[in-house]
């Protein structure tokens, strides 16, 4: 009868290894094994030697070259931006201290955004270089709690595409990280062609972080403070995507895996009248696709519920995607944890969905050693 009570609260709740053993310790019965992991698949991270070469770049004159980013700190204050960076440098006791606090077993680590994007190609390069080699040393110390993405610096696509090969193949990590525009370019550009030939060749996915909006779109964000998360960073990144399926990447890279977070920036709600104004409108010089649009969300994009696990939302990525492309994200240390993994506790999934969700479509994406 004990176990029976407590297979129910299992099979209930995804709580994670310090929730669940401390309600099976109450009891006396033997500790059931743990349900499900599991992994959140767009928590941040950042290195000292990038958050000096920020700082340095945003008391320089050339601070002007990345408007988004000025308005972007103004707009969280000094004092949210430091708990931040806090938060984000800390590899060690603090972060495995919140993790457990929401349960969380796994984290994918991403460079913070916007990472190396804002400097000149050479130091973008080496600066993801050393992020790299440095978040792989703890990937592979400890492989069951985290795994990381390979930063890149789009600025010389070139030398990203050797630094895809060499964070994958050379560092064991378990995909890339785009934060979005890179100095006011997208990725459908033909000189990024090169990263998109790395990860397809090493079928590896990318995942295309938000970011603040690239200079050209910024203006009418920056009245009310609409450029971060709020609403700017979707934005810019649900442009970002559609973008890359308009110009016919997927057409030229059919086996490209891309991972968006925040539930698709926006493309599950809007993608039939996509596929509706695709077939009826556009320039004459537009490319004709092979497919319709929604064919490649459903078939080339992965998304993550980081900063969207609001119930009704999550319901209508999993209708439109199928539960297999959606993955659970917390977004930490940007957002709340402990309340990100309580609003996904209140989604209404099958016990199946609940175990792709939470960890069985992450560990085939990212290719990570199943628990
Ligand atoms: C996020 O990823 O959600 C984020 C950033 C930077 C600042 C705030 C924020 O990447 O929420």
């Amino acid at each position: 009868m004990m176990s029976g009570e407590n297979s129910r609260f299992n099979r209930r709740t995804f709580l994670g290894a310090a929730a669940l053993s401390a309600a099976v310790a109450s009891s006396d019965a033997a500790p059931a094994p743990k349900v499900n992991r599991v992994i959140a698949t767009e928590e941040s991270f950042g290195i000292p030697e990038i958050a000096g070469a920020t700082q340095a770049l945003m008391s320089s004159p050339k601070r002007t070259e990345e408007p988004g980013l000025v308005a972007l700190a103004a707009g969280f204050g000094p004092q949210q931006s430091r708990q931040w960076q806090g938060e984000a440098l800390d590899l060690g006791a603090g972060r495995i201290a919140a993790m457990d606090a929401a349960g969380v077993d796994t984290q994918i680590l991403l460079l913070g955004a916007p990472g190396v994007q804002i400097f000149d190609a050479v130091q973008g390069s080496e600066l993801a270089a050393l992020a790299n080699d440095r978040i792989a040393t703890l990937q592979n110390r400890e492989p069951y709690r985290f795994a990381a993405l390979t930063s890149i610096a789009p600025q010389d696509p070139g030398r990203a595409a050797l630094e895809i090969e060499r964070g994958v193949r050379g560092l064991g990590l378990k995909g890339v990280l785009i934060n979005s525009h890179t100095r006011g370019e997208y990725l459908d550009a033909p000189k990024f062609r090169p990263i998109f030939e790395a990860a397809q060749a090493l079928d590896t996915p990318i995942y295309i972080h938000p970011r603040d909006p690239s200079p050209e779109m910024l203006a009418p964000y920056q009245a009310h403070s609409l450029v971060g998360p709020i609403w700017g960073f979707a934005a810019e990144t649900g442009l970002h995507a559609l973008r890359l399926i308009m110009a016919g990447v997927f057409d030229d890279f059919p086996r490209l895996r891309i991972v968006l977070g925040h539930l698709g920036e926006g493309l599950p709600f809007f993608i039939d009248r996509v596929d509706i104004r695709y077939a009826r409108d556009g320039s004459p010089g537009r490319r004709v696709l092979k497919r319709k649009p929604s064919d490649y969300l459903r078939s080339n994009f992965e998304l993550t519920t980081s900063g969207m696990n609001y119930p009704p939302s999550v319901r209508q990525a999993i209708e439109v995607m199928g539960a297999e492309r959606i993955m659970f994200a917390a977004d930490w240390p940007y957002e709340d944890a402990v309340a990100a993994t309580r609003q996904f506790n209140g989604v209404k999934l099958t016990d199946e969905e609940r175990r792709l969700i939470l960890h069985a479509n992450a560990e085939r994406c990212f290719r990570l050693q199943p628990a």
